[in-house]
């Protein structure tokens, strides 16, 4: 049985406000634990309709626990995809308001851009890579609205994946003129490595993470249009940063993404 609309429209009031506020909030599955996945991406839909609404535009979405270190510092063993707005973009070199946000955490990822549009089931690496126009060095900021960063699948899709801010830089390339499955990635705070990592992490190569999110946009009948930037998920452990942290993150052939906290 699935939640009623009221209900649905009700917990988007309550995790948007979270966001905007930057307050923490119970699991939602607390309070209504028949609570599906299903249900988790109705709450979505209803936090990309109040963001429209309020003038911001989609330019995305993002796979997250795509990489068994993620699954295992979060405690959850299947993907969550979210929704990526404008407004969650911060320049490059930018300090990032702390202020604005709960317990942040960092996360190297690499992101694609489509010039082509992809939809269905049963596509395969190579297509994915056919429609995109470049990948990108990204980073994301990802802040749970929960307690103590603790959720389960169902309560962090409805806070959409954890997404917060995300920031891109580096140089863009073309994805046939590297492996994609071999890209090291080092994260620095402070002038200090953080954490190393390889792109295969994210489910053996990157774009397997985007078939993954066509695949759940296809039970939705809902597509990847061209121009679509899509995040893949964080090839290490997420790093918690604190008011002042410089962070960089180094991109084996795709340059660097460099930001700081204020
Ligand atoms: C969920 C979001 C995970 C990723 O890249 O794995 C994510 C979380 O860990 O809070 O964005
Ligand atoms: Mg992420």
């Amino acid at each position: 049985m699935s939640l009623p609309d009221a209900v649905i429209f009700d917990l988007a009031t309550r995790v948007l406000q979270a966001q905007d506020q930057a307050h923490t909030i119970a699991k939602l599955t607390d309070e209504h634990p028949q609570m599906s996945i299903a249900d988790a991406y109705r709450v979505q839909d209803e936090l990309r309709r109040r963001w429209m609404a309020r003038g911001e535009r989609m330019v995305g979405l993002k796979a997250g626990l795509t990489s068994k270190a993620k699954m295992q510092q979060m405690g959850v063993n299947v993907p969550s995809f979210g929704i990526l707005s404008n407004a969650m973009a911060r320049p490059e070199n930018s300090a990032i308001a702390i202020d604005e946000l709960v317990h942040p955490r960092v996360e190297a990822e690499i992101a694609f851009v489509l010039d082509k549009p992809l939809a269905g089931k049963g596509l395969t690496i190579d297509q994915v890579i056919d429609a995109t126009a470049y990948v990108i060095p990204a980073v994301e900021v990802i802040d749970s609205r929960y307690e103590k960063f603790k959720f389960d699948l169902v309560s962090v899709t409805a806070d959409n994946g954890s997404s917060s801010r995300y920031v891109t830089g580096g140089r863009p390339r073309d994805p046939r003129e590297l492996d994609l499955r071999t890209v090291g990635v080092v994260i620095e705070k402070n002038g200090e490595i953080m954490a190393t990592g390889a792109s295969a992490a994210v489910v053996n190569h990157p774009a397997n993470a985007i078939l993954m999110l066509l695949d759940h946009l296809a039970d939705r009948d809902e597509v990847l249009p061209a121009g679509s930037f899509i995040m893949t998920g964080g090839i290490t452990e997420a790093i918690a940063v604190a008011r002042g942290d410089s962070i960089v993150a180094r991109f084996q052939d795709m340059g660097s993404v460099s930001f700081r906290f204020a």
